[in-house]
């Protein structure tokens, strides 16, 4: 609803993403209106400026963004790592890579965000509890660290298994680390909804095991390596 309001208002053009862009602020800006009585004077609408520029649609990961300015939410990372609550499709997991809450590569991606200036606003600035952090850290938080950490963030919505199946996804697109299959293995057992990305992303990580650091695999990763690779149940 924003969008088409804020284009008749004049504040830009809707682009091929579909997001409300300005030629010199780009993207980057939410919308907000008030609904207010006063006979203030009309602006005109502007001219879309996409012009043959496809950029935003073939550099989304997943192919999200349909013709004329059409997104299919159901393909979109944004969705699926903020409104989606349940098992994230086998085919979106890999094109995730390591986004953990919403995705901004078609913004990215455009040409009009180039020159558009980081906001100033404190609240937007990258938060201490994210400074010289990993994923293992992340994923080691529990709800109550979670819910502290995330206190005035939108993120905060999405709850603390939500966020717990993002991390999840992301340690199975990482490259190969002995840490991160301890810390996925520590947490199997506690939800059916994390156990379920829980097996995907060992396999992933197993599936990338470093010959030469076979030998110093704990025993127990060696027989969980066997019975993936063999494509068994884990307790089979
Ligand atoms: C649902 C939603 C999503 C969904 C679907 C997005 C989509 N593009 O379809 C998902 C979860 C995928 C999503 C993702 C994101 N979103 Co979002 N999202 C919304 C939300 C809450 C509702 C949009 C909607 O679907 N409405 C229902 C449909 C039926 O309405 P509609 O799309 O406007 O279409 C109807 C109207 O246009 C109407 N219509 C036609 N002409 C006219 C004229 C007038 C005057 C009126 C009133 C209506 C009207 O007819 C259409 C068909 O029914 C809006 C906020 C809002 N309230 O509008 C933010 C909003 C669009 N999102 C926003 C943002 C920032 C994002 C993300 C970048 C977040 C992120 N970093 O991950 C991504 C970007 C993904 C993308 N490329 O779109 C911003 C965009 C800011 C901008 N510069 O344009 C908004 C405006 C929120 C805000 N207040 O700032 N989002
Ligand atoms: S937010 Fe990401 S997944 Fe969604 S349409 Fe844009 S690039 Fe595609
Ligand atoms: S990337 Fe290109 S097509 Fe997409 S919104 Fe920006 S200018 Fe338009």
């Amino acid at each position: 609803m924003e969008r088409p309001i804020a284009e008749k208002a004049g504040l830009g053009w809707i682009g091929k993403h579909s997001l409300l862009l300005d030629k010199e602020a780009g993207s980057w800006f939410f919308l907000g209106e008030l609904f207010i009585d006063l006979p203030l004077p009309t602006d005109s609408p502007v001219d879309n400026e996409c012009g043959k520029c496809r950029a935003c649609i073939t550099s989304c990961p997943t192919g999200a963004i349909l013709e004329n300015g059409v997104i299919d939410a159901r393909r979109c990372i944004s969705y699926l790592t903020i409104e989606y609550k349940g098992v994230i499709p086998l085919e979106f997991r890999e094109a995730m890579g390591n986004r953990i809450y919403g995705c901004d590569d078609c913004q990215l991606v455009c040409p009009w965000n180039r020159h558009a200036e980081i906001s100033r606003q404190q609240d937007f600035q990258r938060r201490a509890s994210f400074a010289d952090t990993n994923l293992a850290v992340l994923l080691s938080w529990d709800e109550s660290t979670f819910l502290k950490n995330m206190e005035g963030s939108a993120i905060r919505r999405i709850g603390h298994e939500q966020w717990q199946r993002n991390i999840i996804i992301a340690m199975g697109n990482a490259p190969f680390s002995q840490n991160y299959i301890e810390k996925l293995q520590q947490i199997q057992g506690k939800s059916e909804l994390l156990d379920s990305h829980i097996e995907w992303a060992l396999q992933k990580q197993m599936g990338q095991v470093p010959m030469k650091l076979d030998t110093s695999i704990h025993t127990k990763n060696q027989r969980l390596i066997r019975i993936v690779k063999k494509g068994l149940p884990r307790d089979a």
